[in-house]
């Protein structure tokens, strides 16, 4: 026998890093690149208007804005450690297709919203989080 026990952990090792290696590369480059429509936002995009949840069931704020009407890009960062979302609803009517969600802490996402001039309610409809509301002012 020769030595299969000394040689063989160390050769075994050396190999599977080496094998490993390419492959870890490989993922960070996917996700340095991102690009996909579909993937979350990993920073808040510049000139966003940002709200924050923050830890106590709370917005950041209780008055946004006022942004212009028209496209309005709203930034959500997560400051707090459970998961959060943020719709708007005007009237008692919610704004339709506009959903950010931050699942954890530190969490980002971001959209574009079409606003028509008003005060907005800013809303997380997680349930129990009823005191997270806050106004959106548009003009
Ligand atoms: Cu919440």
């Amino acid at each position: 026998m020769p030595q299969p026990s000394f040689i063989g952990p160390e050769g075994s090792k050396f190999g599977l890093m080496k094998r490993a290696l390419p492959f870890l590369v490989a993922i960070g480059l996917l996700s340095s690149c991102g690009g996909g429509t579909s993937a979350p936002a990993e920073t808040l995009p510049t000139g966003a208007m940002v709200v924050e949840a923050v830890s106590g069931l709370r917005f950041d704020a209780a008055e946004y804005g006022p942004v212009k009407a028209g496209e309005v890009l709203i930034g959500y960062s997560n400051e707090d450690s459970i998961r959060h979302t943020l719709i708007l609803a005007k009237d008692n009517m919610k704004v339709a297709n506009f959903k950010l969600v931050v699942a954890n802490k530190g969490a980002v996402d971001s959209g574009t919203v079409t606003l028509d001039a008003g005060t907005y309610e800013v809303i997380c409809d997680v349930p129990g989080h009823g005191n997270m509301r806050a106004k959106l002012i548009v003009e």
